[in-house]
């Protein structure tokens, strides 16, 4: 009788030692200290002994008993502390390793130029407007003197989104909007994004413009000279040669484009003036009479003039970018340089 508890005795303890995981500790324990565990049945089994055994039978095993319930115990805490190891150890932090760098953004140079002449024009009393980038074919052409049919529409490769409306091709449509709004005197400047289905080194589909225009009783070419002149002294040098040609644009008359002398050769020739030592910079104009009357501003009264730049274009030649595509690819090395 006695060999058969030491049996089980030894059986249960070495289960209990082979154990590995928490999961085979829990099995062991059904299987010994269970409702119809080993040491459980031996004890119901108690009441089938002579009266004689009982107490001795009894004594020893719930001497067993208790044996395996604190060895069971044990084994469980020395498991609990090795699994906690583990999990210290798979979620450990290597404080050693170098950590990642953020690169912190910089202004991009199309907002820099922008400020720069925005800055510019509103030192000299210019106010800033801006307009929707999806307009009506009357504002983008009809009411700057660009009838359906002419040719000038060919200049301007437009995004049509239908007959009637369209992508910008120009900022020209806000000052259209401002001259409904409000009468002269005027001095604003239209900066923003507009769009051309063309795409070279020197052309996107959206670039920006700064478009002004000054209107008053009595506004002349010598006006448009003056502050044209003091915009590019502003924006390139007091030193900068400037040179009007004549030009043709619907809503100028009379019209003209203005070059810088070559701000990379200073005159000698190269490849980016095309060796002319001349830049090409801005267009310009007085206002049309037919856009006047369009608006009901009385040409016999009002004059004004109108000039309008491409800021990607003014950016290359400041900085000497020969493709216009870097400005729209944020590589974080091409941006750092401004
Ligand atoms: C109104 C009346 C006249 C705006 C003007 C130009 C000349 C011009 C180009 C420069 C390079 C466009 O970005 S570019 O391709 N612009 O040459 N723009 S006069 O004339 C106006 C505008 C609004 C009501």
């Amino acid at each position: 009788m006695h060999e058969e508890l030491l049996r089980l005795k030894e059986e249960a303890l070495k289960d209990i030692a082979e154990a590995e995981e928490l999961k085979s500790l829990q099995d062991i324990r059904v299987r010994y200290l269970g409702k119809k565990g080993l040491v459980t049945e031996k004890l119901k089994g108690i009441a089938g002994l002579s009266k004689q055994e009982r107490p001795e039978f009894g004594r020893v095993l719930n001497e067993i008993k208790a044996l395996i319930e604190s060895s069971i115990s044990r084994k469980e805490d020395i498991l609990k502390a090795a699994d906690k190891q583990r999990m210290l150890r798979s979620e450990a932090v290597d404080i050693s390793l170098p950590g990642y760098f953020t690169t912190i953004g910089r202004e991009h140079p199309i907002s820099k130029i922008l400020s720069e002449i925005t800055q510019v024009f509103t030192s000299l009393g210019f106010t800033v407007e801006e307009g929707p980038e999806v307009e009506s074919d009357y504002y983008n052409f009809e009411a700057l003197n660009i009838p359906k049919d002419h040719p000038a529409r060919d200049m301007q490769d437009t995004f049509y989104i239908s007959d009637d409306i369209l992508l910008r091709t120009h900022t020209s449509p806000v000052q259209v909007r401002v001259m409904e709004r409000q009468r002269p005197p005027l001095r604003v400047i239209a900066p923003g994004k507009v769009y051309r289905c063309d795409s070279d080194i020197t052309h996107t589909p959206m670039f920006h413009q700064v478009e002004g225009f000054m209107v008053d009783t009595d506004i002349r070419f010598s006006d448009l000279k003056g502050i044209l002149e003091l915009f590019i002294h502003a924006m390139f040098g007091p030193e900068t040669s400037i040179r009007f040609r004549p030009s043709f644009f619907p809503f100028t008359e009379p019209s003209a484009e203005i070059d810088i002398g070559c701000v990379l050769c200073f005159g000698a020739g190269c490849k980016v003036c095309k060796d002319t030592g001349w830049l090409e910079i801005l267009g310009a104009g007085m206002i049309n009479p037919r856009v006047f009357e369009m608006v009901h501003y009385d040409p016999e009264i009002y004059t004004g003039f109108a000039f309008g730049m491409g800021v990607e274009r003014i950016t290359m030649l400041k900085y000497g970018i020969d493709d216009i595509r870097l400005f729209f690819e944020n590589d974080i090395r091409f941006l750092e340089q401004f």
